[in-house]
């Protein structure tokens, strides 16, 4: 049956179990949804995964005429979602004689038809192996008997996009000894994380005094403790003591810690005015150290204070934002905390100046200036819970498809490393298409972004980087990602950053490990490359430092195997406080 003879769906009652979707009405009132009922059998997913697929059905329309709705009937519904592949398991969720009349697919048959805005063929999809005819028969992809389907992306595409359930264990060879913490296993809440917190606030007090070397020998002593697997008492001193990273300093930290449950100069860190004032200015959008530092110098201590310094002494924007014109055109790197580098050398261009803010390109659509980001303060001081994430992903996914359909998309960043809570949501675009050469990627993302200020949910756009052409000596690499940072708002919502990483297929799967953190991993990564296997790698690629070869991965395991790496699933990249 094609999904578009199917009649208006009944409403959910208020009893059932399964959330209820918006009811739209069509555009002229008389025309019927064409809504495509889904079932989802909860049995061996997780709540986040179960979630997630609720939040996926909740908001996606599909070529924006056709949009899936969730049915708390699985004889109603046109398609069934399940992770359960025996029989006897799915009996005791669903009558035998009806499941053959259905489509039961795995939850991926979801993921991959929003992503590649419109209804896949459901026969690589099917959960049961005994009911792949059925399934194949049944499907709504409207081309009931062919599974190769014109609208089924091509088999050598290098984006096949997986459900988080789909993926394999840790490998066996991690080793919580090993100096790179991509060869180590973090969880995101460790053994000793109490100790781990304390020794975070000594490595941020250097990050934000620019002490660069220190900050990073508590990098890697952190990432250490955070993969060791034993609660730390006395008689662990000497093998702590033996790993890489942990030198004589670090150790009478810990020890201190032992003897008294805390470190004395992480307690006088936290309670100084220095610390609170530099750590609440850097949570303002666009300001880094140097700013922050320099905002203490001039006296500011708390919010109304740097409210004043601005209000006080900015004068013309327009002027200010013409002034960094120049140096923000050229500018695309790998760095972390790119927006507050630029505040930050913009501001030192002239210490008469209060720090500038960031220009945008294109002017519709407002950047963020000093003032903007003290006004976004309290919404973007507010941490993100899962479920909005996964909500602004689906919208974004949606507005996507409708730009060019066929787009993959991942969320990566710390809510894929498992967070509960998130700062920003990240999120790597793809589509199977997309050259890798320059226009295309920069068009997608331009875009995207475009339809989404002109729908309110994008209000500031704080970067958008150039996608360069390829550079010479690099030969056939793409040296950089496009990339979007921006404030988000679901309606009535909190405005939250979003940042939208653009990449084509073939730097898809390095932008997906490149960009899902944590940064400590991310810098082991990098040096493991270097230092043990003569290659580079970072977002946009992985390539062989001899001859500039560039390795194309097939998957987010595949950069992994490439690397000559053990797998690592994102929940155990937690290599930072
Ligand atoms: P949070 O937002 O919840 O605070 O945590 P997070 O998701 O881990 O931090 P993040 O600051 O959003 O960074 C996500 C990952 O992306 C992290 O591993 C660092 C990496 N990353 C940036 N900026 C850039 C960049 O410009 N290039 C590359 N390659 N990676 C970046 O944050
Ligand atoms: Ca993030
Ligand atoms: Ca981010």
């Amino acid at each position: 049956m094609s999904p578009r003879k199917r009649s208006r769906s009944s409403s959910i009652s208020s009893s059932d179990s399964q959330p209820r979707k918006r009811q739209r009405s069509s555009s002229d009132g008389s025309e019927p949804d064409k809504r495509l009922k889904v079932y989802i059998v909860q049995a061996k997913l997780s709540a986040d995964e179960v979630a997630s697929l609720y939040a996926l059905v909740d908001h996606h329309s599909v070529n924006e005429s056709l949009d899936f709705e969730l049915t708390p009937s699985p004889r109603d519904a046109d398609v069934i979602v399940t992770a359960v592949h025996m029989r006897k398991r799915l009996e005791r969720h669903i009558d035998w004689a009806l499941a053959k009349e259905k489509p039961i697919v795995t939850p991926d048959w979801l993921f991959n038809s929003v992503s590649a805005g419109e209804l896949l063929p459901c026969g690589k999809f099917a959960a049961l192996s005994e009911l792949h005819d059925e399934t194949v028969h049944n499907c709504p992809d409207g081309d009931d008997d062919s599974d190769t389907a014109a609208s089924s992306p091509p088999t050598d595409s290098l984006l096949h996009l997986r459900s988080p359930s789909q993926e394999p264990a840790a490998s066996a060879d991690l080793d919580w000894k090993s100096r790179y913490a991509c060869c180590r296993a973090s969880p995101l809440v460790c053994v000793n994380q109490h100790l781990v917190s304390r020794l975070a606030i000594i490595r941020r007090s250097r990050e934000l005094e620019d002490d660069k070397i220190s900050a990073l020998s508590y990098d890697h002593a952190i990432g250490m403790i955070k993969s060791y697997p034993y609660e730390l008492t006395e008689d662990r001193l000497n093998e702590v003591n033996s790993l890489p990273h942990i030198g004589p300093k670090m150790i009478s930290r810990i020890e201190e810690y032992l003897d008294n449950g805390d470190i004395e100069e992480a307690e006088t860190i936290a309670n100084s005015q220095r610390y609170q004032s530099l750590e609440a200015f850097t949570d303002l959008y666009g300001v880094g150290a140097t700013t922050a530092r320099k905002l203490y110098a001039a006296g500011c201590r708390t919010f109304e204070d740097v409210e004043r310094y601005y209000g006080v002494s900015y004068e013309d924007e327009a002027e200010e934002e013409a002034d960094l014109d120049d140096g923000l055109k050229t500018e695309e790197t790998d760095d972390l905390h790119l927006a507050s580098q630029h505040n930050d050398r913009a501001s030192q261009h002239n210490d008469r100046k209060p720090p500038r803010p960031l220009r945008f390109a294109k002017p519709k659509i407002p950047s963020i200036t000093p003032r903007v980001a003290l006004d976004l303060r309290d919404d973007l001081d507010q941490r993100i819970p899962r479920e909005e994430v996964q909500e602004i992903f689906a919208v974004i996914v949606r507005e996507l498809n409708a730009v060019r359909p066929g787009c993959v998309a991942t969320i990566v960043g710390g809510y894929r490393r498992g967070k509960s809570l998130s700062g920003d949501v990240d999120i790597v675009i793809g589509h199977p298409n997309l050259s890798p050469t320059g226009k295309q990627v920069k068009g997608l993302s331009s875009r995207l972004v475009e339809r989404l200020y002109e729908r309110g949910l994008v209000t500031h756009l704080m970067y958008l980087s150039g996608f360069h052409a390829p550079d010479v000596t690099r030969a056939a690499h793409w040296d950089a990602l496009e990339k979007a940072l921006t404030v988000f708002v679901l309606p009535g919502g909190v405005r939250r950053r979003v940042d939208l990483i653009f990449a084509a297929p073939e730097a898809y799967w390095t932008a997906v490990v490149g960009w899902t953190g944590s940064k400590t991993f991310e810098r082991d990564l990098r040096r493991w490359a270097a230092e043990q296997k003569e290659l580079k790698f970072d977002s946009t690629g992985l390539t062989r430092r001899s001859n500039g070869e560039l390795l194309v991965p097939t998957s987010e395991e595949d950069v992994f195997r490439l690397l000559g790496l053990g797998w690592v699933p994102p929940t155990l990249r937690n290599a930072d406080a």
